[in-house]
């Protein structure tokens, strides 16, 4: 296959503290992931000859769609790309690209300005349908990017978008049990918008406070986690997870600057720089469920402490042990156009 002549309409964005591609469904054609694989310049560890930074965390896709949805304006769909293989999975969500959504959607004429505020209601239709507010500042007529908002994980301030998630899965701990022992290991698997794996760091002979590139350097850590990560696969329902990214794993530690819990996060190889957004809604749904691997006693308001910084989630929880259920989470993120345009791709063929 060749390159088409014209490119395709792309839009480069940091959405949270990631970055990705941004498209149109209708901009795509059948043949997806093999375009996208070319894209992104995967696979190639440093992507070198796409649009990919090289790590899952500026490796990443969204494509969105006016919805047939009458309770939302448009649906997202996330892809992953696999920098170093290729890889597209549409296994997970992603709540730091979902931050662009609302303006892409915006910019694109799918969703009208309506004052200073435009809500843009989001359907997140993987890995399993479920709906987002996301509040976009649109003065004059148009998304304001600039802002205020200072976000860990991101150097630049920019303006505030905040997302509100109204439940989550109806099954937030799907093994049925607060606490499992896989391979060796106590854990929490939980789904709270993200399949994450929480263990306490003291079981691995860690402090919790390493660094990203400190732990992505323990071999026999990596070992352990991935025979926890397959195993929780399957306790959690996900089958077999070798070849995707969820679930992640979590290692929790006491909090050292006066917030609620310590994370350094595995997602699932590389260690995030700071934490995903599901993730964290994840994480902070475990510490105030009593009776998990790290239960913290509180409120509503969590703060994670993670590689970079904090991350505050707003959390409503139904208490009643393994069958506990999230009635509302919020958070607060910002993105920014950084590009917008033609994108070429390589030719030939990425797979095969
Ligand atoms: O958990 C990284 C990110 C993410 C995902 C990952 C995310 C989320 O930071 O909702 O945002 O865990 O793969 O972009």
């Amino acid at each position: 296959m060749t390159a088409p002549a014209g490119g395709i309409r792309c839009m480069l964005m940091r959405g949270g503290s990631s970055k990705g591609a941004y498209f149109l469904a209708v901009d795509l054609p059948p043949e997806r992931d093999d375009l996208l694989l070319r894209i992104m310049g995967s696979p190639d560890e440093r992507q070198v000859d796409g649009l990919g930074g090289g790590h899952p965390l500026t490796s990443k896709v969204a494509v969105v769609a006016p919805s047939t949805d009458p309770g939302a304006d448009v649906d997202y769909l996330f892809l992953q790309v696999v920098p170093d293989r290729a890889v597209v999975t549409d296994a997970q969500t992603c709540g730091n690209l979902l931050a662009g959504v609302g303006p892409f959607a915006i910019e694109r004429g799918l969703v009208p300005v309506t004052g200073d505020l435009t809500t843009v209601r989001i359907r997140i239709v993987n890995p399993s349908v479920s709906l987002v507010e996301a509040r976009v500042r649109t003065p004059d007529g148009r998304v304001r990017y600039d802002g205020d908002t200072v976000m860990a994980g991101t150097p630049f301030p920019a303006a505030p978008i905040e997302l509100t998630f109204p439940g989550g899965p109806e099954k937030i701990f799907p093994t049925g049990n607060l606490v499992d022992e896989l391979a060796g290991v106590d854990v929490t698997c939980i789904n709270a918008g993200m399949p994450v794996v929480v263990l306490r760091a003291g079981d691995l002979g860690l402090e919790g406070t390493e660094t990203p590139a400190d732990l992505e350097g323990r071999r026999r850590l990596r070992e352990t986690l991935e025979a926890v990560r397959l195993a929780a696969g399957a306790a959690m329902g996900l089958g077999d997870v070798r070849d995707t990214t969820v679930p992640k794993l979590s290692i929790v530690s006491p909090a050292r600057h006066g917030g609620t819990v310590t994370t350094r996060t595995f997602i699932p190889h590389r260690v995030h720089a700071a934490i995903g957004v599901l993730g964290a809604v994840s994480v902070a749904a475990a510490v105030r469920t009593p009776g998990t691997v790290a239960p913290v006693e509180g409120g509503d308001e969590v703060r994670i402490e993670h590689p970079s910084g904090t991350f505050d989630v707003g959390i409503e929880l139904d208490l009643g042990g393994a069958a506990t259920r999230v009635r509302r989470s919020r958070v607060v993120r910002t993105a920014r156009k950084i590009f917008d345009g033609l994108v070429w791709p390589r030719s030939g063929k990425a797979t095969g």
